[in-house]
Formats: C-alpha cells, sequence, structure tokens
C-alpha cells in the first residue's frame, strides 16, 4: 500500500491564482490535486493545511472511497464550496497516485473509454454582435464543433462573461472587487439578435451556447429560451439561480431550449431534484467544487439514469490538474455531453505540465499513467499570491441584483 508521508499546499499566480494540493507516499509516487476557488482561495488553502493534511498522514493512500468518506462525514460540517473543494484536491491527488501504481491513465480505472475524445466549447467574446461573430469564425477555422456566444449589451459600460481580450478571459481582475451594471430588458434584446446573426454567419453544423450567468427570474428566461428556439442553442447555461431547484419548472414548462447549470453546485444534493424532475438537460458540476471525481462519479451516475448529460464548467480558473480529471471522467462516463475548455495562457500552462490535448474540436486527457498533469514547483513559487475578485453586479437604479 501507498502509504502518504506528506501532503503540500502549492499557492501560486501564473497569471491568475491556484491552489494546489501534492501528495507523496513512501514508495516515492506524488499526486497532484486542484483546491482552487476563485476569490477565496487562501479559505481552502488553510482548510486543507490545516485541518486535512494531518488526518492524511499515514493513511493508505489506495483507500480513495474511505477517505472521501472520512473528510466528508467525519468533519461533522458537510458540503459547501470550500470543503467540498478541499475534499476534491485529496481526491484527485489520490486518483492521480492509484493511476501511477497502476500504470495506467485515470480513465482505465473508471471503466475505460466510451469515446475517441471529449467534445468541447470554446468561448467566443465581443463587445458587439460583430466582433463576437468574428471570434467564433476563428474558433471554427481551428477546428471547433461548439462555441459559447457571449457579446456585450449595448448601453452597459461592462458585461460580466465579455472578455477583454480575444483568447484569454480573466473573471477575477481587480484587488478590490469591481461593478457591473445590469439592465434585463437591455439584455434580453440584444442576446436573440446575436443568435440570429450568428446561425446567419456560421451556419448550422455548429453547436451555440450561451451563459446568463444567473442574471434572470424564471420568467425572464423563459422568454430568452422561447425567443432563441428558432436558432437551436445547445444550451443556455445559469439562467436563474438555483438555489432554489423548483424555480427551473417555470422555465421548463415555457421552452424546449435546453437548459444547463450547476457550475456553483458542490454536491449531488443541490442538483437531486433538477435531475430526478428532469428539470435540466446538462449538469455542470465539476470534479474540483463537487468534491473529485468520487462525487462527481456519483452525480453523473444519477444524471444518466435520467438521461441527463454532464457539461462540466471548465474556465481558467480551474486549474489543468481539474482539465485533466474531468477529461479522464469525462471519457468514461456514458453520459458525457460537452466539456467547457477556456484556454489557460502560456504561464499556467508552463506550471502544470500536462498530457491533454486538443485535436478536432475534441480533448482527450493522454495516456499517461494517473492524470497526466503535474506542478513545476520551482516555477510556481516565481508567481506569488495576488488577491483578486470576481465583480459584483447592480441593477441600474444601483440595488443589488435580487434573487
Ligand atoms: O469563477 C467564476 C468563473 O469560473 C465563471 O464566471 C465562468 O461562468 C463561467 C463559465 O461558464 O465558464
Ligand atoms: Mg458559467
Amino acid at each position: 500500500m501507498p502509504k502518504i508521508v506528506s501532503a503540500r499546499v502549492i499557492v501560486t499566480s501564473p497569471g491568475r491564482n491556484f491552489v494546489t494540493l501534492k501528495i507523496a507516499c513512501d514508495d516515492g509516487t506524488t499526486g497532484v490535486g486542484d483546491a482552487t476557488l476563485n476569490g477565496r482561495e487562501l479559505a481552502v488553502a488553510s482548510y486543507l493545511a490545516d485541518h486535512v493534511v494531518p488526518c492524511l498522514i499515514g493513511r493508505d493512500g489506495h483507500r480513495i472511497e474511505d477517505i472521501w468518506q472520512y473528510l466528508y462525514k467525519g468533519a461533522y460540517w458537510r458540503r459547501g464550496p470550500v470543503t467540498m473543494a478541499a475534499i476534491a484536491a485529496v481526491d484527485l491527488a489520490l486518483w492521480d497516485i492509484k493511476g501511477k501504481v497502476a500504470g495506467l491513465p485515470v480513465y482505465q480505472l473508471l471503466g475505460g473509454a466510451s469515446r475517441d475524445g471529449c467534445m468541447v466549447y470554446g468561448h467566443a467574446n465581443g463587445t458587439t454582435i460583430a466582433e463576437t461573430i468574428e471570434a467564433a469564425l476563428d474558433y471554427r477555422r481551428q477546428g471547433y464543433k461548439a462555441i459559447r456566444l457571449q457579446c456585450g449589451v449595448p448601453g452597459m459600460a461592462s458585461t460580466y462573461g465579455v472578455s477583454k481580450d480575444r483568447y484569454f478571459y480573466e473573471p477575477a481582475d481587480n484587488d478590490l472587487p469591481s461593478e457591473n451594471i445590469w439592465s434585463t430588458a437591455k439584455y434580453l434584446r440584444v442576446v436573440p439578435e446575436l443568435f440570429a446573426a450568428a446561425r446567419e454567419a456560421l451556419g448550422w453544423d455548429v453547436h451555440l451556447l450561451h451563459d446568463v450567468h444567473h442574471r434572470l427570474t424564471p420568467i425572464e428566461a423563459a422568454r430568452l429560451g422561447k425567443d432563441l428556439e428558432p436558432y437551436r442553442p445547445f444550451w443556455i447555461e445559469d439562467a436563474t439561480p438555483a438555489e432554489d431547484q423548483e424555480a427551473f419548472r417555470l422555465i421548463r414548462q415555457h421552452t424546449t431550449t435546453p437548459l444547463a447549470v450547476g457550475e456553483i453546485f458542490n454536491s449531488v444534493w443541490d442538483c437531486k431534484a433538477l435531475i430526478e424532475n428532469r428539470l435540466i438537460d446538462y449538469i455542470r458540476a465539476t470534479v474540483l467544487h463537487a468534491g473529485g471525481i468520487t462525487h462527481m462519479r456519483q452525480i453523473a451516475s444519477l444524471a444518466d439514469l435520467h438521461q441527463v448529460r454532464t457539461g462540466c464548467h471548465g474556465a481558467t480558473d480551474l486549474s489543468p490538474v481539474t482539465m485533466a480529471a474531468a477529461l479522464h471522467l469525462g471519457l468514461a462516463i456514458p453520459n458525457f455531453g460537452i466539456q467547457e475548455y477556456m484556454r489557460h495562457t502560456a504561464e499556467t500552462d508552463a506550471v502544470f505540465p500536462h498530457a491533454y490535448r486538443f485535436a478536432d474540436g475534441m480533448l482527450h486527457p493522454g495516456d499517461a499513467p494517473g492524470l497526466g498533469v503535474d506542478i513545476d514547483e520551482a516555477l510556481a513559487e516565481t508567481f506569488p499570491y495576488a488577491r483578486a475578485y470576481l465583480p459584483v453586479n447592480r441593477l441600474e437604479d444601483g440595488t443589488m441584483w435580487s434573487w
């Protein structure tokens, strides 16, 4: 048995902040896990270093399920993004170690490949519709089969989800949170225009997606879903906040546009009703924020029973460790749908060398034993932590957006 002899928390900021756990065993094997929680990174770093690491030393690193249960149930305080990101980091590192000991890529341990690769979607952004279409055409030329479309809202100075950079999008920007102003009426006018222009320019042989970032009430989301139906979107994402899972029933009653939600979920309990009542089509929870491969596999299995597919979160605040783990899981499970792929910067890729590769609109995790990703600790040390926050959203009259 590989006995855990050390576990270190590494905080680094190669362009943005990442928290990584590196576990080492007495047989010399090491494994890496991602524990990044955008804008709240140090809370997870402390949870791990102060409360989890001391409990890991001396344990059998092969006992992944038992360690998961021990950390989840044993703590008494279940769930929540900080806890579940910390548990995920341990879980990913242990799957990495198991794969290395077995000499197999993790997807083989999960049942083997169910497909040749994981279809991904890229982000086409622009301040205007024309700019977004131009970016989308660029993604098409690179072979993407699915593209997310976001554009600025006329009359609004800035829009969350619309990058200043063509290829790299980093929503967490300031030392203190910046503020965006939001108008639902203006937004609901521009998105159907964006999709009409996109179908005109790109045709019908490409999947088009859109992220609402939880900005609408259920009835407003239903309106957007209906208005987009002629353009057959692959999904609209996070149409309304989902703490109240029942809210999705109202959207569902009004539109056949597929619904995706869950990038901020951290447990199967956050989506149980959504899945069992078939109120969504894609579940966006991730191996990082939903407790690792062990728990995400459970969510995916529940979803499979109800014909819901995965469409896991894959923004840049999820490190290449999460991307690798998501690809191993996505390659293996029967109900993989699509994987978000926001490319990391060259600095991030250098700190996290990885085996996954992009070709023909798909990502493949590669065949290196384990997760096929590591952290270059010497390089990581050259990028010190820099506090950064996600922006806050307000309505035009200055109030915080309600539920
Ligand atoms: O940390 C928050 C980002 O990951 C999120 O805003 C990105 O909504 C997002 C997405 O779908 O990638
Ligand atoms: Mg999103």
